[in-house]
């Protein structure tokens, strides 16, 4: 079958800062590929819907895979679906990924027909089942895994069996100079160890991968790592080594290898001061970047997300990342209840620290706790306003105010980082960056006083609603929240045959409401040698 893959166009956050390759949508093109069938991948970040249209009528895909993952791309792809319906009315449209798996019925409502399936959870397994039934029979969709049509829904997504199984289709991808991340332009996409085993009250990555833990071996990484010729690499893990064991196995790997690049991490404060060892190691490799979810500079406001670490966990990661020498970015969550004293205080202390600081809006998300526990009222059901730039809950600030202190603070922010002091070194990366033909952060920077606009913000609000995000039913305590399924892969032990002889594989994992900080990694510090 003539399989077209798709990624959605950018959203604000991607018109600026960074970036990145589509590598979920690579990986389960990779499996439809391995089934002999053709596969050809269009990201619309990079391309125009004009591209889409011109490639449908070229190759007359027999099927399109939408990839949705964020939210706010749920109407885009909607409407792509129709409009592709309309031009092949046989073309057989699926929708999978992190947002589509929470909101899987409302999509498929949403399509009035166009849209033949959702199919939810990790796509690799799926997907080869699927399309065998779009081929041979379609009475039989309803049977696959994951898989949500009009008629109902299938049996729970599975697994893949083992992550060392997977290669991305990297090959797919037309425009590989286009993904950046900062100064780390081009930059690929890699993946060491999928899910999280925290459980973050505002977060959904623990309720898709229902709170499991896995692991790529090095060998695997390495394999994967030596076919990448961007000198950047981002790594895509949730929370990047939890295990120093396997941190460090990679890492020297990647030594022996002699593989040399800039690398570009997410973790948390807590794993980073409890394997301070892999951090420095990495350091030597070349990681330049990592980006900590600190979240809130009070006490009350770590309790409420639920982070399971301490404000002085937090300063003390800070400090330990300085110490490293590499740059440190770090995320608070603005909530809508903040008047302009918050702000202010907030950026006080931003000022005071000599990291990036990223402020995102506090945004209840379909697939988290506080989708379920939030009392209060959205005040928008426009899927493309829940991209955590846009308020959806009522502000105690006029929004207009709110989203003026909120932008404020966001260009101090940005001005700290680029000021008569780093300009020079600034500047002089950007020429190199020019010179090798690479514009993707040039071209960022210049766009942020156009994006990040006040004006814009506020008739974003203003727009049409063509497709209401479902409200969740009426608004529950904490503890009846988290009794209720939240996940979309269910919560058990992983532990397939090829995984548990895996020598990293071996990650305990914590009870659901188990209030330690490190669920199942505290005691692990052993150097793999
Ligand atoms: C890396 C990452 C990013 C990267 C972007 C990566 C990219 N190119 O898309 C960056 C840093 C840019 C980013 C930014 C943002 N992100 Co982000 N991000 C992630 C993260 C940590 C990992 C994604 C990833 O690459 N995973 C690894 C790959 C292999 O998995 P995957 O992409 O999910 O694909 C698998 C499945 O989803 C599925 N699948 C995917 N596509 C398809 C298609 C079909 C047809 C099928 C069948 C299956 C399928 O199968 C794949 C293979 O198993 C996730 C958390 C998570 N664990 O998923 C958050 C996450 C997706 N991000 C989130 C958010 C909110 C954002 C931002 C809006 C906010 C912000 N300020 O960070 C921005 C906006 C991004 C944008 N597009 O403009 C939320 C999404 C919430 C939502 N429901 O919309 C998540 C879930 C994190 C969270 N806290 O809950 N993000
Ligand atoms: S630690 Fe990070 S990825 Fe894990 S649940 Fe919390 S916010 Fe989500």
């Amino acid at each position: 079958m003539r399989v077209l893959f798709v990624h959605p166009g950018p959203l604000l956050y991607t018109k600026v800062f960074l970036r990145l390759e589509p590598l979920g949508l690579e990986l389960v093109a990779a499996a439809a590929q391995r089934e002999g069938h053709k596969a050809r991948l269009i990201d619309l970040q990079v391309e125009s819907h004009a591209d889409y249209h011109r490639l449908l009528a070229d190759w007359r895909p027999e099927c399109v895979a939408f990839s949705c993952n964020y939210l706010a791309n749920v109407p885009e792809i909607v409407d792509l679906a129709k409009a592709t319906k309309i031009a092949l009315p046989r073309c057989f449209i699926c929708v999978g990924g992190h947002s589509a798996s929470f909101t899987a019925h409302a999509i498929i409502e949403h399509g009035a027909e166009a849209i033949d399936c959702v199919l939810k959870g990790e796509g690799e397994a799926g997907i080869v089942k699927l399309l065998e039934c779009v081929e041979q029979d379609r009475g039989a969709i309803a049977q696959v895994p994951g898989a949500v049509t009009a008629d109902g829904e299938g049996p729970a997504p599975a697994f893949v069996h083992s992550l060392d199984d997977l290669r991305p289709a990297r090959e797919l991808l037309r425009h590989r100079r286009k993904y950046f991340i900062g100064i780390m332009d081009p930059a690929a996409s890699i993946e060491f160890s999928r899910g999280c085993p925290w459980d973050c009250s505002f977060c959904s990555a623990w309720t898709f991968y229902g709170r499991s833990y896995r692991l790529m071996s090095p060998e695997r990484v390495i394999e994967d790592l030596a076919c990448i010729k961007e000198p950047g690499a981002f790594i895509v893990d949730d929370v990047a080594f939890i295990q120093a064991k396997h941190g460090f196995a990679i890492g020297e790997a990647i030594a022996r290898a002699g593989i040399r690049k800039k690398y570009y991490l997410e973790t948390r404060g807590d794993v980073l001061l409890r394997n301070k060892e892999v951090f420095r190691f990495w350091k030597k490799l070349g990681l330049a970047y990592m980006f900590l979810g600190i979240e809130a500079i009070d006490e009350e406001g770590l309790r409420k997300y639920r982070k399971r670490t301490s404000l002085g966990q937090n300063y003390e990661a800070l400090e330990f990342a300085r110490s490293l020498g590499i740059e440190v970015a770090i995320n608070i969550i603005a909530d809508p209840d903040w008047d302009e004293q918050r702000f202010a205080v907030v950026r006080q202390w931003c000022m005071e620290i000599p990291e990036i600081v990223n402020i995102s809006i506090n945004t209840p998300y379909p697939g988290t706790e506080t989708w379920l526990t939030e009392h209060r009222k959205l005040n928008t059901r426009d899927y493309r306003l829940f991209d955590i730039q846009h308020a959806v809950l009522p502000t105690r600030l006029p929004l207009e105010r709110f989203y003026g202190e909120l932008l404020k603070t966001q260009r101090v922010l940005y001005r700290k980082h680029l000021n008569w002091r780093t300009a020079p070194a600034v500047l002089w990366e950007s020429l190199a960056l020019l010179v090798h033909g690479q514009t993707n952060f040039v071209q960022g920077m210049l766009r942020y006083p156009r994006i990040y606009r006040l004006d814009k913000l506020m008739a974003d609000h203003a727009e049409r609603t063509p497709y209401q995000i479902p409200l969740p039913s009426a608004a529950l305590p904490e503890p009846s929240a988290k009794k209720t399924s939240l996940y979309v892969h269910a919560p058990h032990r992983h532990r397939d045959k090829k995984q548990a002889s895996h020598p990293f594989a071996d990650v305990a994992m914590p009870a659901p409401n188990e209030p330690s900080t490190a669920p199942g990694v505290v005691h692990e510090q052993a150097r793999a040698r």
